[in-house]
């Protein structure tokens, strides 16, 4: 040391000891589904397997001509069992952080995450149109509402499933906002004007209809309810929220389903009964009979 003091005239800088950052510990805290979760939708996925058979049943029951609302219906509760047996089995599911937390003294970081049941959002995309085409057709709906009808709804599922996937608050809210925009569009096309066209129709339907029209009111209106406490402001566990739109399923879909097909296949005036290409095909419309002039 004192040499080099003597040689340089300053004492050598001391080498810095290597430091060590420690890397942060993060600890993930997921709400996802329990065993209730799970067990729920399982029995769902079965309800709907075995109510969509039955439906099948019932459409190869009554002639051709009256089997719209069957096989609508029997669409629904189809892809309704596909989208539990997904989400039983573990599919169509995703994870959503909604918060991080760094604290100052403490190395951990804690991550918030919680499961998104994105494959439900499928599956209403698809089966509420259908649901809708329903009612729209027992009223006599003309075709320009039950288009926008089914635009409206089509924008609200899609709008619910980016409120769901988004995981800050501003934006999530504001595709809530839009989607239930969407469906209060869906409520006066089929409320307003679904009641306007079914005035023409017999008295069995039109009370039908305003039952029908009633309960699904009362139904659909549950699920933006079910979803802002649920996914939107995360105060109902996972658990809780697949038992409640579970029971609004089976109610929406086959205890709907049922009751509409049930009332329809009791009906002699107001049944719906289509001929042309429906119940004869392509081919029928242009065929040749015997006695057409050539
Ligand atoms: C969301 C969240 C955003 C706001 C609104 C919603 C409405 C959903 C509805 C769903 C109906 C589903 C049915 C399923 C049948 O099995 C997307 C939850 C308004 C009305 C009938």
């Amino acid at each position: 040391m004192e040499e080099v003091l003597k040689k340089t005239g300053t004492l050598p800088t001391p080498t810095p000891l290597p430091t060590v950052v420690p890397e942060p510990v993060l600890v993930y805290h997921v709400s996802g589904a329990g065993d209730t979760g799970n067990r729920a939708l399982w029995v769902v996925c079965v309800l709907m397997g075995l109510s969509s058979l039955a439906f099948y049943a019932m459409a190869m029951r009554v002639p051709v001509q009256k089997r719209l609302f069957h096989v609508l219906t029997a669409f629904i509760t189809t892809i309704a069992f596909i989208s539990y047996m997904a989400m039983a089995c573990g599919d169509g599911i995703s994870l959503s952080t909604y918060k991080v937390e760094v604290p100052k003294h403490n190395l951990a970081h804690h991550i918030y995450q919680r499961e998104i049941y994105w494959a439900r959002y499928i599956d209403w995309s698809l089966t509420t149109p259908l649901l809708l085409l329903d009612l729209s057709f027992l009223a006599g709906l003309n075709g320009a509402s039950m288009l926008v009808a089914i635009f409206a709804d089509v924008t609200m599922c899609l709008t619910g499933l980016f409120a769901a996937l988004s995981e800050a608050d501003g934006p999530k809210w504001g595709y809530y906002t839009v989607a239930c925009i969407a469906y209060l569009v869906i409520v006066y096309q089929l409320g307003f004007n679904g009641r306007t066209a079914v005035a023409n129709k017999d008295n069995k339907t039109k009370v039908f209809f305003s039952l029908i029209a009633g309960y699904t009111l009362v139904l659909w209106t549950a699920y933006p309810i079910v979803w802002g406490i649920s996914d939107g402001a995360r105060l109902a566990n996972v658990d809780a929220e697949i038992v409640a739109y579970s029971v609004l399923d089976i109610l929406a879909k086959p205890v709907f389903g049922f009751w509409l097909l049930t009332t329809h296949d009791a009906m002699s005036r107001g049944s719906i009964s289509i001929d042309g290409f429906w119940a004869n095909g392509i081919a029928a419309e242009g065929a040749i009979r015997v006695g057409d002039d050539a």
